[in-house]
């Protein structure tokens, strides 16, 4: 059985999480946070969550992950069936964690963790997630979803990522970044209504503590 080590507060494994869930997959969660201790780089040579174990070993970085689940897997199909159209799903995805997460993370300790961040890191964070949004903005379909009528793998980056960039907008940086963008507001309300939903939330509730715990003490 595939087994999904991390842990449930950390966005980029609930995109996993959700991709095994809307495909039905059986699989095991394994807490596992991360880090640069050896034991750790054993099974994600960087020290990232989450990473995906396989009968052929662990697997690290979360679009890898899901291509992999997607093209061994059975169940819901999350990429549509032409070249194309999967690399234009990838496209959306790419662009999303490279040019909102990556951006949106760099604040996140202020926003979520009362750590505060240099103005020049904000500075920059601005600038980044404005040309982030306007690049979504522009490829996007939102036909309700992020590349068309089909759930694919770029609304799991989307749903996981633009929630966390809005509340660093809203928190540290005084933007609201859906204000004119109310086709992404509609998603994230849709995608939060997705059964599944309730059961991921009330995970990363329940593991949350915990989480703090091991931040709190610089263990991992
Ligand atoms: N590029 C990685 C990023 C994953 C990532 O940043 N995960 C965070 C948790 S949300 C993490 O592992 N943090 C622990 C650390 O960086 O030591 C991926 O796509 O999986």
């Amino acid at each position: 059985m595939l087994k999904l080590h991390g842990f449930s507060v950390s966005n980029y494994y609930n995109m996993v999480k959700l991709a095994l869930l809307e495909k039905g997959l059986p699989f095991e969660e394994v807490t596992f946070y991360g880090g640069q201790a050896p034991h750790a780089l054993e099974v994600s040579p960087r020290g990232k969550v989450p990473v995906l174990e396989t009968e052929h070993g662990f697997l690290s970085e979360t679009s890898v992950i899901l291509d992999y689940i997607e093209q061994t897997q059975g169940g819901k199909a999350l990429l549509p069936s032409d070249a194309f159209g999967q690399a234009k799903v990838r496209e959306l995805l790419k662009e999303i964690e490279l040019y909102i997460e990556l951006p949106a993370r760099t604040c996140y300790g202020e926003s979520f963790f009362g750590m505060a961040v240099e103005p020049l890191i904000k500075e920059r964070a601005r600038a980044d997630l404005l040309a982030g949004f306007a690049t979504l903005k522009r490829n996007g379909r939102f036909a309700p979803y992020v590349a068309g009528e089909q759930l694919t793998l770029a609304d799991l980056m989307f749903c996981f990522s633009v929630d966390l960039a809005y509340a660093v907008g809203k928190k540290v940086l005084g933007i609201d970044f859906l204000a004119d963008f109310p086709q992404a507001k509609a998603l994230l309300q849709l995608m939060g209504e997705n059964p599944h939903m309730a059961r991921i939330v009330a995970d990363k509730e329940a593991s949350m503590p915990a989480f703090m715990e091991m931040i709190r003490s610089g263990k991992r």
